[in-house]
């Protein structure tokens, strides 16, 4: 009976074995706040993109979106993917309302053919106003803020004052509500690179002197490499979708580099498998807005993001996730 018993035992740990295992949960969603200057290049739209893939994989959850930019209808065109993606409550925070321009490629365009609340900048919140509202309103340090433009936003924040939103500065409020910062800035181990030096380096140099909480950097050598935004990407993305149309704009699919959404995609998904974050120094900015990575260790943690699997892997990953 027992060497019955036995046998059954074995062949179902045998079965068992067998069986598919189930894919580890990716745990609650990240609460993410996303600052980006969708104007100039593409990579922003993609970025975007990614983010709503995630929300509706139940990997993130957009609070809101701060647009820095001077570009009359960056705002706009961010409003109308979000609501492309069914998403038109998404608050949306500008750090200009007026003395606006139109030099983008595509934002004019997307912002005129695709349904959007957000009539122009003049009617927005300021984009100090929304990240305020939205820290107040979130758990304690449970926030990642991702940056994919300059800092100017983000430096407004840190220096804002107590107000009817909340009684904390903005200090305050970002080391009890924020869990961590993911920059795409900066180029590792030094350089000089565009959301650091332009148009408001002063920015870039207040926010790290003045951030105390881990950040970690996406550097512009990274996405550098990662060409997404192509003649795959048109394949097999939907032709009537402001993402398609925003790269069609851009360069007719000639591809871009991934700047934006390797900071995405690291905030989100995490190192394994495709980075690894050096971690042993920290970035130094000087007023021009170039940087270097410096030897020492710095509490809390800062890191850059280096590549750890192949530049074709990551590279479909995030056109996976632009194209859903
Ligand atoms: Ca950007």
């Amino acid at each position: 009976m027992a060497i019955k018993f036995l046998l059954i035992l074995t062949s179902l740990l045998s079965w068992l074995s067998k069986q598919p295992t189930q894919s580890t949960h990716p745990g609650p969603p990240i609460a993410v706040i996303l600052d980006t200057d969708m104007d100039s290049d593409v990579d922003d739209v993609g970025a975007l993109a990614m983010l709503h893939a995630f929300e509706r994989a139940g990997q993130a959850r957009i609070l809101g979106v701060i647009v820095t930019s001077d570009d009359r209808y960056s705002a706009a065109c961010t409003d109308a993917i979000n609501t492309y993606f069914g998403r038109k409550d998404i608050p949306i925070g500008v750090s200009q309302r007026d003395s606006l321009k139109s030099f983008s490629r595509y934002t004019q365009k997307i912002a005129q053919a695709f349904p959007h609340r957000l009539a122009s900048n003049a009617i927005a919140e300021t984009s100090t106003s929304v990240y305020r509202r939205l820290l107040a309103s979130q758990p304690d340090r449970s926030v990642v803020i991702i940056t994919i433009g300059h800092l100017t936003s983000l430096s407004r924040l840190l220096h804002s004052s107590p107000d009817s939103i909340s009684p904390l500065s903005g200090q305050e409020l970002i080391a009890r509500k924020v869990k961590a910062w993911s920059c795409m800035g900066g180029q590792f181990p030094s350089g000089k690179e565009a959301n650091f030096y332009r148009p408001d380096p002063a920015s870039t140099v207040d926010c790290l002197a003045n951030w105390q909480l881990p950040v970690t950097f996406a550097g512009w050598e990274v996405g550098q490499q990662i060409v997404t935004g192509g003649e795959a990407f048109k394949a097999n993305c939907k032709p009537n979708s402001p993402v398609y149309k925003a790269y069609e704009y851009y360069n007719n699919f000639k591809g871009r580099a991934s700047w934006d959404q390797i900071a995405v995609l690291q905030a989100v998904e995490g190192n394994t498998p495709y980075f690894s974050v050096e971690t042993d120094g920290y970035c130094q900015v000087a007023p021009d807005g170039s940087n270097e990575w410096r030897a020492g260790s710095r509490s809390p943690t800062q890191g850059y993001v280096k590549l750890a699997s192949s530049i074709d892997v990551i590279q479909k990953r995030i056109e996976t996730l632009m194209n859903l």
